[in-house]
């Protein structure tokens, strides 16, 4: 490899002396402005200087095996016999270190190169249905690791392959049964639809047409905004399932003990933001009083943006909670930032929400449901429904 340092009136004539000079092998590193020609400062003119490098070697073609480690002395004595002035030392210096960087990288990289055109497209699908950048890095590195370059000519499989391992990244809650009454709290932000949510998972368990009706109650510690009683009470009425307000701790652990021949206690929480932290503390107390045993729930909306997921979980986490319930499903088509979050977070989901009608739009959680939400993969339907349905079908229903 060697330097050069050439100046001419402009870039495109400093680049054509270069090709004449050099030929077409050589590279430029850098280009300034200078001041040009003159006498003793007068008379000059503003021109161009480039550095730039040039190799004797033929380029390297794809295929080829990987690079021998270079032998750093060598190129040394190669680069301080070529350096012309002591302007392109720094370049020079710059070069070795990179030189120094590659010959510390791994010789055995694997063959396949990180731009074949299928992993690209497998980048492109999840960008799309906005998976997180780590999670997008994760799944390319093990498809590089695991196809060789032959095998990523076959885009099928590699996309089935991905589809399969953004399934198995979903992991699923298989809930904890023992305790009578069960207590299953909701948390989460404002709006979320965790009133509609409980509504819900009281008609699922506790009405008639559940195929094992349960002996289930409300309680709802909403007692701040308007109409929020009133809200959970209808349902109640609704569906003949007895509705209890609580205000505090005290009148919470009171209430779960009334409670007592209950199968399961639903228990509605106040909508705060998690920005509102006094307030979450003070909710804290209340869910609590709820028992060791309760099973607390955060509900995330499915259009909840990247950061603020990170947010939300962290703000909640005082809560313990032990799975994720998705709300809203229906409005919106890309769920990946929600599916790589909760991987990074390894949080199970236990129950997803997809519109407003009381109880139909409320499922227990699988994997197969969310893979069938991504946009523009192939999806084998039979194969994903094969691998992802309910682990939990053929137990009670939740
Ligand atoms: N599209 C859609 N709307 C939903 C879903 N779940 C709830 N909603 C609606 O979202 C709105 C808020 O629902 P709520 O259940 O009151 O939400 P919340 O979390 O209890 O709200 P706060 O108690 O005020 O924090 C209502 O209009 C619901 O009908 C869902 O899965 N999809
Ligand atoms: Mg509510």
């Amino acid at each position: 490899m060697e330097y050069f340092v050439e100046q001419a009136a402009s870039h495109r004539e400093a680049e054509a002396k270069i090709r004449e000079k050099y030929g077409d092998k050589a590279r430029i590193m850098h280009h300034k402005t200078v001041r040009m020609g003159g006498f003793f400062g007068l008379f000059t003119r503003e021109g161009v200087e480039v550095t730039g490098y040039f190799s004797h070697e033929p380029p390297r073609s794809r295929t080829e095996a990987p690079r021998k480690p270079v032998d750093l002395e060598e190129e040394k004595r190669k680069i301080l016999g070529s350096v012309k002035s002591d302007k392109t030392m720094d370049l020079v210096l710059k070069e070795l270190q990179s030189i120094k960087e590659q010959m510390n990288q791994p010789v055995s990289l694997p063959a396949t190169p990180a731009e074949h055109p299928t992993l690209g497209r497998m980048q492109q699908l999840m960008q799309h249905n906005d998976f997180t950048p780590a999670f997008i890095t994760e799944m390319i590195k093990r498809l590089r690791a695991t196809f060789s370059i032959d095998q990523l000519e076959d885009e099928e499989t590699v996309e089935a392959q991905l589809v399969d391992w953004i399934g198995d990244s979903i992991r699923i809650y298989d809930g904890e049964r023992g305790a009578r009454p069960e207590v299953f709290v909701l948390v989460g932000p404002t709006g979320v639809g965790k009133t509609t949510t409980i509504a819900k998972l009281a008609a699922l368990h506790g009405m008639n047409g559940s195929q094992r009706p349960a002996n289930v109650r409300m309680i709802t510690i909403d007692n701040y905004r308007i109409g929020a009683r009133e809200q959970i009470e209808t349902y109640g009425n609704i569906m003949d399932i007895p509705v209890a307000c609580v205000d505090t701790a005290q009148e919470m652990k009171k209430q779960i003990a009334l409670y007592q021949d209950a199968d399961i206690v639903f228990v509605d929480t106040i909508g705060k933001s998690p920005r509102q932290f006094s307030q979450l503390g003070e909710m804290n107390e209340v869910v609590r009083a709820c028992g060791g045993s309760a099973q607390v729930h955060l509900a995330i909306s499915a259009t909840t943006k990247t950061s603020d997921l990170y947010e939300l979980m962290r703000q909640f986490e005082p809560f313990g909670y032990r799975s994720i319930i998705i709300t809203k499903l229906d409005e919106t088509t890309r769920i990946g930032n929600v599916i790589s979050v909760l991987h990074e977070k390894q949080k199970p989901v236990s129950y997803l929400t997809d519109g407003q009608r009381v109880p139909e739009n409320l499922e227990p959680a699988t994997a197969e449901r969310l893979l069938l939400t991504l946009e523009e993969f192939r999806i084998n339907r039979r194969q994903v429904a094969q691998r992802f349905a309910n682990p939990n079908d053929g137990e009670s229903n939740g």
